[in-house]
């Protein structure tokens, strides 16, 4: 027999025929082994009758090893064939009313559809999405009639992560629910109306009541919906929650899992056993643009990488209609043409109808043709894929919630645009926002909404009444599953912040030792952790930072989460501070991961809402990896209402030495105040760090406010001073006088960080050497400062004839002269930020540009942020008021040792 080359390679390294392979190789390799595969096959076909399919399993387990004992290289293969991962004589009856469903399902459709469609109308460019739910509503609607629970007995239900984009399914169904009145959904996408409306999408900090988790950043919501399964696991591990069968549930776009967050940390929920965890993903072929794989199969792709994974996959691909014609096709042909046709052409099926699908798709093949000749053009249309059809998803999600030991996926193949005639699969459906006259009375048509034709063109909404058999129906399947969702009633908890007296340690200063404020941050959390009353709720997450941060000693106290103990003996488990793992260990070691730590930071501070557990995540992490590295994830968890404290270790661009442009962070105060709920200090000595967290943990957990903190921790070590009297609200304000020139002053000096003891040396040479008296003031945050001098000059604005009142940064400054030089270990837009309430007062240092190798002298020296820097800058601002010689000041910058001429930081 004649082999190709490709065949003959194969034949001898079997290795490279990996799936999915040509179908005409495999075949020639079939044909080649034909008597020797087929007696193979026969035995073995003949085991699984007589003994059964684990039998089966078992042979072929055995068999595999053998050959690898042998030396036989066996093929990875991770993909199964292109049909539905439960044969249908395993399925299990549908065990709701369908006819009755498809109704409900139908009259979702419609309202979600004309939601959109209606305001469009009204409001041109309003916006919103039809093609998403369209594609999604069979798999939302078998989920919300016999899978999503709302509770548990008393325990609260699943946690569901929705498409973003299939939003207004969601709020359809909430309308039928009658949760939602008309009023809000006819003002869908109009928020600032009288009658609020609906928000686009899953906001929680814009409808409280209803969502629970931001998902329409794509990527977000699959990594976010792993770690909250994990840390559901770490709640009933830790004693904090009861165990139940609760679920975590996310739908996710077949595009979106191209997001590197998406895909990107898969192996932890198998390593975790997370079985806890179902991932849908709604195979509608299409992306935004056009196809995900429009030369491939999108859905292989998933299967092998999530298998890979060690997940469990469930396949939903083929509809029932498909089971009688795989069931009639004695030639195989039809699997086989299955696994040949590539994920455009499935489109172009979709898009161009039954006469296409009869030619292009069965009429590849006499024998495929002939089996489909006694159905009509439209029957080959509608012949349904698997997500389309109930039956199919609810076998799939019972597997799904019923399977152990492994988190699953099930992979939906669906048709985008589902229903919407025209629009049904073409590339621009993700875009449609109106349907036109005749598509609005065909659509009306196809789902029987009982509405008049011209009510329909307008995109009416339409809801039966309450006693209607629909209505009835589907509260009816809500009570037994618990009640409503997606709702969000945070429970009143109980916490009270430990008061200050439980801080003194971090209030009576190093007692002349050196130390950094990361040191004195750690021992606080220490301290923290051992109270006896909230010491339980403190999630210390850490991304394989511990020791950049000396959290051994955390470690060896409270140990590290691990699902499974410690199963080995570690290898330094006779000294004090071994890495000490433990099933119910308090830290999350999330290993090299911000993405990751940051939804674990996300799961932790919003447990109080989803599981009315106040625990208090800080999350400490190298500061130039946070805000710039995972950013998006921090606006989600803003939006989804996040508390906690996310801490920037080694922070500033001349404070973290030796490790250059990289590692050197000068900004994430600036993104930090970008970030409306954030609230960003910047603190110098431990004292402050203790008052801001004290106060945020009471601003957090005692009050309820959802707000949450930022705060840089630096590693260079100085002796850290008692807190003087009375300084706590400038702390929490921003900013305080720290030291006071001993005569009176005419200028003002501001230190940040770590720069508050260059300006305290600046403060000695100015007053040593140049005769000129500087007041010092720590400023721990100029982002608040500036907040709430926004908030006074707005309430000016809007009450012109009240007397005008005073920001506190003017109130604070009150009777401090001159002009002020502001020195900050970041960027100048930091302190630039409180320059118009300070006109022409401020001058500002910051370290704008690329980070340097080298130690903090020669950084602060190159950065023009040191002692003599602010000392030289000080003169030179007096000498330009005429209250100073000029060419003393310029003499001054020789004597202080600057280059006056050398390049700018800012663009070296
Ligand atoms: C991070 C991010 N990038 C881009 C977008 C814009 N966007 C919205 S929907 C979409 C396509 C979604 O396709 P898919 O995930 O397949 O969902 P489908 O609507 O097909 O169900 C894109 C690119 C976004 N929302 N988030
Ligand atoms: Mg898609």
């Amino acid at each position: 027999m004649f082999l190709t080359h490709e065949v003959s390679v194969a034949l001898h390294n079997p290795t490279v025929l990996e799936f999915p392979a040509s179908p005409e190789i495999v075949d020639e390799i079939d044909k080649h082994h034909d008597a020797e595969v087929a007696e193979w096959l026969e035995a073995f076909d003949q085991v699984v009758e007589d003994e059964g399919k684990q039998r089966g399993t078992g042979l072929l387990e055995a068999l595999v090893r053998h050959a690898r004992r042998s030396g036989v290289d066996l093929p990875v293969k991770l993909n199964t064939p292109y049909v539905n991962t439960i044969p249908v004589e395993e399925e299990l009856p549908y065990p709701g009313d369908r006819a009755l469903e498809r109704r409900i399902k139908s009259l979702i459709r419609w309202n979600a559809m004309a939601m959109v469609h209606r305001q469009n109308k009204l409001d041109a460019g309003i916006g919103g999405h039809i093609s998403t739910y369209s594609s999604l509503a069979t798999l939302l609607e078998v989920g919300f009639n016999h899978f999503f629970h709302a509770s548990y007995g008393d325990q609260p239900g699943d946690l569901i992560y929705f498409q973003g984009h299939s939003s207004t399914g969601v709020y359809a169904r909430a309308f039928l629910e009658g949760r939602l009145p008309l009023e809000r959904v006819e003002n869908y996408r109009h928020e600032l109306r009288d009658t609020p409306g609906l928000s686009s999408y899953p906001h929680p900090w814009l409808m409280p009541d209803f969502w629970r988790f931001p998902t329409v950043s794509m990527g977000l919501g699959p990594l976010n919906a792993l770690y909250q399964a994990r840390f559901m696991r770490y709640l009933e591990n830790r004693g904090l929650i009861e165990k139940t069968d609760r679920k975590v549930w996310a739908f996710i776009g077949d595009g979106e899992t191209d997001e590197p967050e998406s895909m990107g940390s898969l192996t932890l929920g198998a390593r975790e056993k997370l079985d806890n965890l179902i991932f849908v993903v709604n195979c509608n072929l299409q992306r935004l643009d056009g196809p995900v794989r429009g030369n491939g199969k999108i859905v292989n792709e998933l299967e092998a990488a999530f298998r890979g994974a060690g997940w469990n996959v469930i396949k939903v691909l083929w509809g029932s209609d498909w089971d009688r014609l795989l069931a009639k096709d004695k030639s195989g042909l039809l699997a086989k043409r299955f696994e040949e046709v590539v994920d455009g052409e499935l489109q172009s099926y979709k898009a161009r109808g039954g006469a296409y699908i009869r030619k292009e798709f069965f009429g590849k093949y006499p024998e495929l043709h002939k089996l489909v000749e006694d159905l009509s053009d439209e029957e080959l249309h509608y012949l349904a894929r698997g997500g389309h059809d109930p039956q199919k998803v609810y076998n799939a999600y019972k597997r799904a919630v019923e399977h152990t030991g492994q988190p699953t996926v099930i992979l939906a193949q669906t048709v985008k645009g589902y229903g919407l005639g025209s629009a049904e699969a073409r590339n621009a459906t993700h875009q449609e926002k109106k349907l036109a006259d005749q598509a609005l009375t065909a659509f009306r048509s196809r789902f029987a909404i009982p509405i008049p034709e011209e009510a329909a063109k307008k995109g009416a909404l339409y809801r039966p009444p309450d006693d209607s058999p629909e209505i009835t129906y589907m509260l009816e399947r809500r009570r037994a599953l618990g009640g409503f969702t997606p709702e969000r009633h945070p429970k009143k908890i109980e916490f009270k912040a430990p008061p200050m007296a439980e801080f003194a340690e971090s209030l009576a200063g190093s007692k002349g030792r050196a130390v950094s404020t990361t040191m004195g941050y750690v021992s606080m959390l220490r301290q923290l952790m051992k109270d006896a009353d909230i010491g339980k709720y403190i999630v210390p997450i850490v991304p394989d930072e511990g020791r950049t941060f000396g959290m051994e000693s955390i470690i060896r106290q409270v140990g590290i989460y691990a699902s499974q103990g410690q199963l080995y003996r570690p290898h330094d488990v006779d000294m004090l501070l071994y890495y000490r793992e433990e099933k119910d260990g308090q830290i999350l070691e999330e290993g090299i991961t911000e993405a990751g730590s940051m939804a674990s930071m996300t799961a932790a501070g919003a447990a109080y809402s989803n599981y009315g557990v106040p625990t208090v995540p800080f999350f400490t992490y190298y500061s130039m990896f946070g805000f710039q590295r995972v950013g998006d994830m921090i606006w989600a968890f803003a939006d989804a209402r996040g508390r906690g404290f996310l801490v920037g270790g080694t922070a500033g661009r001349t404070t973290l030495a030796g490790e250059g442009l990289q590692h050197q962070d000068g900004h994430s105060l600036v993104l930090a105040s970008t970030v409306p709920t954030c609230h960003a200090y910047d603190p110098a000595y431990v004292y402050e760090i203790a008052v801001i967290v004290q106060d945020g943990m009471r601003r957090m957990f005692e009050l309820n406010e959802d707000r949450f903190y930022y705060i840089t921790a630096y590693n260079e070590d100085y002796a850290m001073p008692e807190m003087p009297q009375g300084v706590e609200e400038g702390i929490l304000r921003g900013l305080y006088k720290y030291k006071a020139a001993g005569e009176k002053s005419v200028i003002q000096l501001f230190g940040s960080g770590p720069m508050l003891n260059e300006a305290l040396k600046a403060q000695q040479i100015l007053a040593e050497k140049y005769g000129v008296h500087a007041d010092v003031w720590s400023v721990t945050s100029y982002n608040e400062l500036r907040r709430d001098a926004l908030a006074i000059e707005r309430w000016n604005r809007l009450h012109p004839a009240e007397p005008e009142k005073r920001p506190y940064i003017l109130q604070a400054l009150d009777g401090s002269e001159g002009a002020i030089v502001a020195a900050t270990d970041y960027m100048k837009a930091v302190p630039d930020q409180i320059a118009p309430w300070l006109p022409g007062r401020l001058v500002s240092l910051g370290t704008d540009g690329f980070g340097r190798s080298d130690n903090r002298q020669h950084l602060r020296q190159h950065f023009e942020v040191n002692a003599e820097s602010i000392a030289a800058a000080a003169l030179s601002r007096l000498a330009r008021e005429g209250k100073f010689d000029a060419q003393r000041a310029q003499q001054a910058f020789g004597e202080l040792g600057i280059d006056t001429e050398k390049i700018d930081p800012a663009i070296a």
